[in-house]
């Protein structure tokens, strides 16, 4: 086989276990208290998501899946051929293979994933299905600085591919912020600011029976999915929390124009971990996730404040949901 890869591991002060550790006491200790949702990720939290991605309420990636297929060959056009593509959050890239389905021969592949195992799954899998291709995982976080390999410059383009509405995860600010480091990251690794551009998949504002259906599936998958995280804490860290006496919500705040996901005590409790305790009371909340919505107008310029310039944009037919193009 030609599944021959290398992954880059990700450089770090502090350990994955300390990094956590810190993350998890710290956001328990806030009120409301908070976890970060990018810890939804291990093993099983990435499997139970691609569950999720073919639930019938979950229609995010069935309309982007859509849409790359009606669309790829035209977001090519617009990316250029000779280009590496840097996949942000690159899970199990199935989007992505209907974008390196189109690129042309001299194209390369990194992608940037938090979860190591999965990504060196994934990477095995594309090099069996792109075998002329140079794959390139790296591990890694990408809300902190990381490092893209040296011959990116090589090529006449980088594209940032950032699907999934993963950018919904942050807050506008934060998502400000995080548009503007990968433009840098672009600039810096093709030596030209001209070359960089961003392909981003960003879910759209709508009905929020439609969005409080997507999120609260009827099989109770985002459930499971969202309690996996306090599973995970269990098991990484040895706290005790108790998995049936903590529920599932997620609400679309409408002002805000975020789905708000939380695990909800059911009783009053004391769950302990690090030799710490927490003391929850009946109905007290964990907030795990932000799922930001936008309109084409508004997310285009959120970009447009973080150095980016709009060059196209495609919707399915329903806009429920948007993938755009930028160039630095
Ligand atoms: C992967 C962050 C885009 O916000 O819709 C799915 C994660 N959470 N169901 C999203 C998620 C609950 C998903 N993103």
């Amino acid at each position: 086989s030609a599944g021959q890869t290398t992954t880059i591991p990700e450089p770090r002060s502090l350990s994955d276990d300390a990094q956590l550790r810190e993350d998890v006491l710290a956001g328990l200790s806030e009120m409301p208290r908070v976890l970060s949702s990018k810890y939804f990720y291990d093993k099983r939290g990435s499997s139970l998501f691609d569950s999720i991605c073919s639930l019938p309420e979950y229609y995010p990636t069935r309309t982007e899946t859509e849409i790359m297929e009606r669309d790829a060959g035209a977001m090519v056009s617009q990316i250029g051929e000779d280009v590496c593509i840097v996949e942000y959050g690159s899970g199990s890239s199935v989007k992505t293979r209907l974008l390196l389905d189109q690129v042309g021969p001299r194209a390369s592949y990194v992608p940037v994933d938090i979860s190591g195992k999965h990504l060196a799954q994934t990477a095995e899998e594309l090099s069996d299905r792109y075998p002329r291709m140079p794959i390139t995982p790296v591990v890694a976080d990408f809300t902190q600085p990381f490092e893209l390999p040296g011959w990116v410059a090589e090529h006449e383009n980088v594209c940032f591919y950032f699907p999934g509405s993963t950018i919904g995860n942050f807050t506008p600010d934060e998502a400000v912020d995080l548009l503007r480091r990968m433009r840098c990251q672009g600039q810096t690794a093709s030596n030209e600011p001209s070359k960089t551009g961003l392909l981003i998949g960003v879910d759209l504002h709508k009905d929020t029976g439609v969005l409080e259906a997507a999120y609260n599936d009827r099989e109770g998958v985002t459930a499971e999915f969202n309690k996996n995280m306090l599973v995970r804490i269990n098991r990484e860290l040895g706290a005790d929390f108790d998995l049936d006496q903590f529920g599932h919500t997620a609400i679309y705040n409408e002002a805000a124009r975020r789905i708000e996901m939380r695990l909800v005590s059911l009783t009053h409790q004391t769950v302990h971990l690090c030799g710490r305790s927490f003391e929850f009371g009946c109905g007290q909340t964990i907030r795990t996730e932000y799922s930001h919505k936008y309109t084409l107008d508004g997310f285009t310029q959120l970009a447009e404040t973080a150095g980016w310039s709009v060059r196209q944009a495609w919707t399915d037919p329903q806009s429920r949901f948007s993938v755009l193009f930028f160039r630095a």
